[in-house]
């Protein structure tokens, strides 16, 4: 699709949802890896309003309707518990804009989906950690949203990606991709796939556990990246969470799990010099002293005492996940350059390895709060 044509679809998007004001301007927005987001402004009154608008990944959601159901009710029920405990629903969750027909999405005449949020003002999404505090407090904010949801309906959702942290299914995902090696790149990676491989019996043991019913079945959120969090810019709190797509059924350590792999890492999710990736061990407690906390008491002392697994489980996991997205042929995960999601893959690798050395260590911290 050229400039125009985009520029033209995220137009019609607009003038189907229910926007107030006049419309200003467009421009892409934020770092994730999945939608097309967009800032929209407008003028409203002599001020200037903003909105986040997104083109949905339809390829991977690929029941937008049932995906804007789950999120429709899950930011219902959140507003109820933040209007009782006097709290801000503007801000402190996502508020969904319908379209002027009464829809929460729209599907355009190329047959995209475009949903819109109110954006919220005063805040920011970090991409890596600079302060620890703020590392922190997206952990309050985290263990409070699983905790805010300890009691909502987990048979109501809809599974937006069916088995999405099921890491034995991921395990024969990316065996096959290995097998058919579809774009002849398996050759190159002989020693990440040797690692992954060596891994297996890994991978199986949370949801042994969740089968074996010793760890429960929760709403969570499934995709804890520090970028899914606004951060208030006056009082460093985490007054967010967003990107909801994922919200499904789920373990709590794997919640835990994404956010240690991205944020407790000493480097970013795609640095190529691996001598600067490993485990945070600060970072891993400041997190789970946080994350407990915003918990408030809600989890079990078994999924307390596997926080460690699920923090090796998930980067295990997505390492695996861009290694196989790096075979099928990059078409999953965005890409900005060559090989990124093989230089994704090598830094949750050597993540792992780390979190292997000091596990010990990290089994210690975790003690500690039990
Ligand atoms: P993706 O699924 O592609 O990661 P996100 O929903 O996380 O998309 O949005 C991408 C970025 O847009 C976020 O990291 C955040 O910076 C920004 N963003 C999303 N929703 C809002 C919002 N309601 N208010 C302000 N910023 C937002
Ligand atoms: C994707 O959407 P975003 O960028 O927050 C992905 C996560 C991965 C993450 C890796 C729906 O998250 O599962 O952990 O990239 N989301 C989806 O950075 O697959
Ligand atoms: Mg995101």
């Amino acid at each position: 699709m050229t400039r125009e044509e985009r520029c033209a679809k995220i137009e019609e998007a607009i003038k189907a949802l229910d926007f107030k004001g006049n419309y200003i301007k467009h421009e892409r927005y934020g770092n994730g890896h999945i939608n097309d987001t967009f800032l929209i402004q407008f003028n409203q009154d002599d001020r200037n309003v903003k909105y986040i608008l997104q083109r949905m990944n339809h390829e991977i959601f690929k029941d937008p309707d049932q995906l804007m159901k789950n999120i429709c009710g899950i930011t219902e029920f959140l507003k109820k518990k933040i209007t009782k405990s006097h709290g801000d629903v503007n801000r402190e969750t996502m508020n969904v804009i319908d379209t002027k027909k009464g829809e929460p999405f729209y599907k355009d005449s190329i047959g995209s989906y475009w949903r819109a949020y109110q954006f919220i003002e005063d805040a920011i999404s970090y991409d890596q950690v600079d302060k620890p505090e703020d590392f922190y407090q997206s952990a309050v904010a985290f263990g409070r949203f699983q905790h805010l949801l300890s009691d909502y309906k987990a048979e109501s959702l809809y599974e937006t990606i069916p088995n999405f942290h099921n890491t034995p299914t991921r395990y024969q995902t990316f065996k096959e991709a290995v097998k058919k090696d579809i774009c002849g790149r398996a050759k190159n990676v002989t020693p990440e796939i040797e690692f992954i491989c060596n891994r297996e019996d890994d991978m199986k043991i949370c949801m042994d556990l969740l089968n074996k019913e010793q760890l429960p079945l929760r709403v969570t959120h499934n995709d804890t990246k520090l970028n899914n969090i606004m951060i208030d810019n006056k009082t460093g709190k985490g007054i967010c969470v967003i990107d909801l797509d994922t919200v499904m059924p789920g373990l709590s350590i794997f919640d835990f799990g994404d956010s240690i792999r991205f944020g407790a890492n000493t480097a970013a999710e795609d640095e190529t010099d691996l001598s600067k990736v490993s485990l945070n061990l600060q970072l891993f407690e400041l997190y789970a002293k946080g994350y407990l906390e915003g918990c408030n008491g809600s989890l079990t002392k078994k999924e307390t005492e596997m926080l460690p697994m699920g923090a090796k489980t998930m980067a295990l996991e997505c390492g695996m996940r861009f290694l196989t997205d790096y075979l099928l042929g990059d078409t999953y995960f965005r890409i900005h350059r060559e090989n990124h999601n093989l230089d994704r893959c090598r830094t949750q690798l050597k993540l792992v390895e780390d979190m292997e050395y000091k596990w010990d260590e990290m089994n210690s911290v975790i003690k500690k709060y039990m």
